[in-house]
């Protein structure tokens, strides 16, 4: 049975991943950061009791400060496989905390891949790599395309891929970094556009909320599906060699324009229902995020099969079920 440890785990890419990696039957190690209220809730369908002995979801805690406790869960685990996915994520947030955040999704990476090398395993690395790194370069970008990062999150994930990079090549480790441009689903944190515009528009066709108040709605962005993103994330694992990919739907589509397929979905005109707040602008913004993913399409058969605006549609309609759950 392969083992994997994931990082992360209690993210959207996390739970995404961890119930396709129980599907394939490999054993699933999750490190969890502890909190004093639950943070596991998209993985708690998952859950496995520790007394059962055909347990294959295991979560440990952890964090990505604290190097000598990923020493110890390497050493522990010694998995086949690590999808290094934590971070601090979220680029407006990266702006008021920028060394924090290069703290965890910057050096972080640099504990994880030195922890490998300390404890000597043999294993697959996987690093969540992103579009932001690309910033100001403009589209279609790929994986040979320059890169020219605007925010402190770009720039500490750019730290991690050349960290990955470097023990691939200086150590020999095989480890991957997946390019991967924006990709949502309900699962998506309640803070990033897709997810804040889904949950309004079904808010406001309920008659719940009446504004949702916005940034920079001509920002352009690549949104896929994150179920199809985790497929891409094992496939580059299987591969035959460490390599670079990046993953996207190679289509364009604007805030504004999301903002259309959401409100249309539910027959509400967008225009007498969004804000502007200027809270929501970052100090440098990313103007433009198309992907080409012809080389993962090429190498590991992977292409994007949901398009935006059915992402849109689906991301409405799991908020319409859910605020009708929560009505008396
Ligand atoms: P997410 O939902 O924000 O999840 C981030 C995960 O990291 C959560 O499990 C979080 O734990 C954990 N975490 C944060 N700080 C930590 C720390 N100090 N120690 C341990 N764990 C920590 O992110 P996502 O959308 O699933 O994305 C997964 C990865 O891919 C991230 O690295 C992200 O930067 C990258 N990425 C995402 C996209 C995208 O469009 N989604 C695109 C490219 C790259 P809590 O649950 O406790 O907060
Ligand atoms: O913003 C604009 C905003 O926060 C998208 C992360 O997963 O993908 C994500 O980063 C766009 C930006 O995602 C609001 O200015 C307008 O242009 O949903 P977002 P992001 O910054 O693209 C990349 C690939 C990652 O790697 C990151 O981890 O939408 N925008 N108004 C707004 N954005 C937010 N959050 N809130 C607004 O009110």
């Amino acid at each position: 049975m392969k083992r994997a440890i994931i990082t992360g785990i209690t993210g959207q890419d996390g739970s995404y991943l961890t119930e396709l990696l129980l599907a394939k039957g490999y054993e699933v190690h999750g490190i969890i950061r502890r909190s004093s209220t639950f943070n596991t809730g998209r993985i708690e369908h998952l859950y496995q009791d520790p007394h059962d002995p055909e347990q294959r979801l295991v979560l440990h805690y952890g964090d990505l400060t604290d190097s000598s406790r990923l020493v110890t869960l390497i050493e522990k685990v010694r998995p086949d496989e690590v999808y290094h996915l934590a971070a601090q994520s979220h680029v407006r947030v990266s702006f008021d905390e920028p060394e924090f955040t290069g703290n965890t999704t910057g050096l972080g990476t640099a504990r994880l891949l030195e922890a490998i090398r300390m404890v000597g395993i043999d294993t697959r690395y996987y690093q969540a790599s992103s579009s932001e790194m690309f910033g100001a370069t403009p589209p279609p970008q790929s994986e040979v395309t320059p890169f020219y990062p605007r925010s402190p999150y770009g720039a500490a994930k750019l730290y991690g891929y050349w960290m990955a990079r470097n023990y691939r090549e200086a150590h020999g480790l095989f480890a991957v970094n997946g390019i991967l441009f924006n990709h949502e689903s309900p699962r998506r944190g309640e803070t990033f556009v897709t997810r804040k515009i889904a949950r309004a528009a079904a808010r406001i066709a309920q008659g719940k909320e009446e504004f949702v108040y916005l940034g920079n709605l001509d920002a352009v962005r690549d949104w896929g599906y994150a179920p199809e993103y985790v497929e891409g994330m094992w496939r580059m694992l299987q591969a035959d060699q460490g390599d670079d990919y990046v993953l996207a739907t190679g289509t364009a589509t604007t805030v504004r324009q999301w903002v259309q397929y959401c409100f249309e979905h539910v027959g509400a005109d967008w225009e007498r229902h969004v804000r502007f707040d200027e809270g929501y602008l970052r100090p440098t913004e990313v103007d433009s995020l198309i992907g080409d993913s012809s080389k993962a399409e090429k190498t590991l058969g992977w292409t994007a099969q949901t398009m935006p605006e059915q992402l849109a549609h689906i991301m409405v309609d799991a908020e319409l079920a859910e605020t009708r759950i929560g009505e008396p």
